[in-house]
């Protein structure tokens, strides 16, 4: 059932009068000075309710509840959905501790096979492919396009200096007849670069302080492999000893090094690409939206349903996951201080033009590579949702100036810009919005809220769950010397047994399907009651349909297929 959503509430001495069914209007298109004095004092009600607050400095600023106990009803899970996540969570962990009491009453954890010991239950077809494939190097290419974190893969012309790899040592690498600087100039050359991990504190787990790098990866478009690394570097400040690792090397030294580009990799796709860029992006929206906006205008009608339960899973994470005794403290590296330092470090640098997709891709150079279905699917999604909102705005806006003179859109505005990402003067925001911005940002906003979030969250199971192939910690520091590296060494580095259980069951929770999920596009209230919005909205639905049979079509067949941008899997707001 669908229910209208109330767009006006007035009490008459304690009887509550509602009125669910009303057009959308600006506040210029509302002309009953009721109706006009009603818009004035539920925004004074709502901003005494949702306040800002600085949780950290220097990262965006977030809603003012200590926990998800003290959010306002509307914003709290229904108790489908929290018994759900309590659920689901103790099940994951009761079954890993299950798993710890088997390992330790068992034998060791000696070699990579151990790890198999607690992959028992909790699987997923993709999961179980990484456990037979993850040492495999065009695997590890595959994930830095289809994986869960595919923002970081970037197009290079020239190396970076203090990355010193000669064309020789890449020379048994390339296909035949070419080389290092030729395939440079050709724009086949691409590169991983976690300099933003360099000199992050490390955590201290039970007394014993764990290890970070800041590796260099860099990859080559094979004409018949595909992308493939090439050379890998795990600090950014190399000496003359500082070895260069290369797929001819040592096999374990090979294997001990990608393994350390992963474990940035797990703290750059969940800190950053996960948490900043999606969780806590979206809940600037989401304060603004409920602070500055009335239930009847237009861009609140349209925001509303991707905002669903983003307030308590963020309060959730920030308490439970993030806090000085939460989950990061207890298992992965960055833990403790790390954590914000890192989230401060990309906030400072986060901009605007990096959150749009096709600005994204052109400035990572990436248009080029072949089966980069991330970027194909996102760019599909981005259409579809960008025209549609352009179809929604452009009923309620003719024109540049009625975006200016809507007071309420700008004062939303304001909140977004001035009290949402304070101390971010390179954001990039344009000072003014004009109806095309309006567009533009209202697409950023749905775009961040479902695809972006679904292509981050809905894979991590998929790939962390093999724990050697995105390892949460590092409990010994990088090699230093290839010819050292023994699998002794490799176990007493990787996670161990309750770190790796933890990772599993905490990526199993967030990453699962969520079974109360509503799809990008559905809505279970109706906030549009005017044909016009209804035929912007159909028109919307065919589309993702279309996508939807698009990207059956084209992971027909395919080994390791990526669904992680169907439609229909991808949820309207984050709820997870
Ligand atoms: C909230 O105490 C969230 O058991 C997850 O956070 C898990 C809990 C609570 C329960 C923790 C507990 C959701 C919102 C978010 C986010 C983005 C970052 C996700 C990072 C996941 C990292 C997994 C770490 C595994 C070692």
């Amino acid at each position: 059932t669908v229910l209208t959503f109330p767009c006006y509430r007035w009490f008459i001495g304690d009887t509550k009068v509602e009125i669910r069914e009303a057009t959308a209007k600006t506040p210029m298109q509302d002309s009953l000075p009721q109706l006009l004095e009603h818009r004035r004092k539920e925004l004074q009600e709502r901003q005494a309710t949702y306040r800002w607050v600085t949780w950290a400095p220097g990262i965006p600023r977030c809603i003012d509840a200590k926990t998800e106990a003290d959010l306002p009803q509307d914003e709290r899970f229904d108790n489908e959905k929290r018994s759900d996540f309590e659920h689901s969570l103790h099940y994951a962990l009761l079954e890993l501790s299950l798993k710890k009491l088997a390992i330790s009453f068992g034998k060791s954890w000696k070699d990579l096979e151990d790890f198999k010991r607690i992959f028992w239950k909790l699987r997923s077809p993709i999961a179980e492919y990484c456990m037979e494939h993850w040492k495999e190097d065009w695997f590890f290419g595959y994930q830095c396009m289809n994986g869960s974190n595919p923002r970081m893969i970037r197009m290079i012309r020239k190396l970076p200096e203090n990355f010193p790899v000669l064309p020789n040592m890449v020379q048994s690498s390339m296909a035949l007849g070419t080389h290092l600087d030729k395939e440079l100039k050709a724009g086949n050359i691409y590169l991983l670069d976690y300099a933003i991990m360099d000199g992050i504190p490390t955590n201290t787990i039970r007394g014993r302080p764990q290890f970070i790098a800041a590796p260099l990866c860099l990859l080559y478009l094979h004409p018949d492999n595909g992308l493939m690394p090439i050379a890998i570097q795990l600090e950014q400040n190399p000496d003359r000893d500082t070895p260069i690792f290369l797929p001819s090397d040592p096999p374990l030294a090979w294997l001990m090094a990608k393994m350390w580009v992963r474990h940035s990799e797990f703290q750059v796709f969940q800190l950053l690409s996960h948490l900043l860029r999606t969780h806590l992006v979206m809940e600037v929206f989401c304060v603004s939206t409920l602070r500055q906006l009335p239930a009847v205008h237009p861009v609140y009608k349209l925001l509303s349903p991707h905002l669903r339960y983003t307030l308590e899973i963020n309060c959730r994470g920030r308490t439970q996951l993030l806090s000085s005794n939460g989950i990061f403290k207890r298992v992965v590296s960055t833990g403790g201080d790390g954590l914000m330092i890192l989230a401060q470090r990309e906030y400072k640098v986060l901009t605007y033009r990096s959150l749009q997709p096709p600005n994204d891709f052109a400035d990572r150079g990436v248009f080029q590579l072949p089966k980069y279905f991330y970027r194909d699917n996102s760019l599909m999604l981005w259409e579809a949702i960008h025209s549609f909102v352009s179809g929604i705005v452009g009923l309620y806006y003719q024109s540049d100036e009625d975006v200016t003179e809507d007071q309420e859109l700008q004062a939303w505005f304001r909140d977004i810009t001035q009290e949402g990402f304070t101390e971010l003067p390179n954001f990039g925001l344009p000072s003014r919005l004009t109806l095309e911005e309006l567009s533009t940002l209202l697409s950023v906003v749905i775009f961040i809220a479902t695809a972006q979030h679904a292509a981050t969250n809905n894979g991590q199971f998929d790939w962390c769950a093999w724990v050697p192939n995105t390892p949460c910690t590092m409990r010994h520091p990088p090699p230093a010397d290839k010819d050292a590296v023994t699998m002794e060494m490799i176990m007493a580095t990787l996670p161990d047994v309750s770190q790796s259980c933890v990772q599993m069951a905490i990526t199993w929770h967030l990453g699962r399907a969520q079974p109360d999920a509503i799809p990008l596009g559905q809505y279970t209230e109706e906030h549009f009651i005017e044909g016009r919005a209804q035929e912007v909205i159909d028109r919307f639905r065919a589309e993702l349909k279309e996508i939807e049979e698009q990207i059956l079509g084209q992971n027909e067949g395919l080994e390791l297929q990526y669904l992680f941008l169907l439609p229909s899997r991808v949820e309207n707001s984050i709820t997870i």
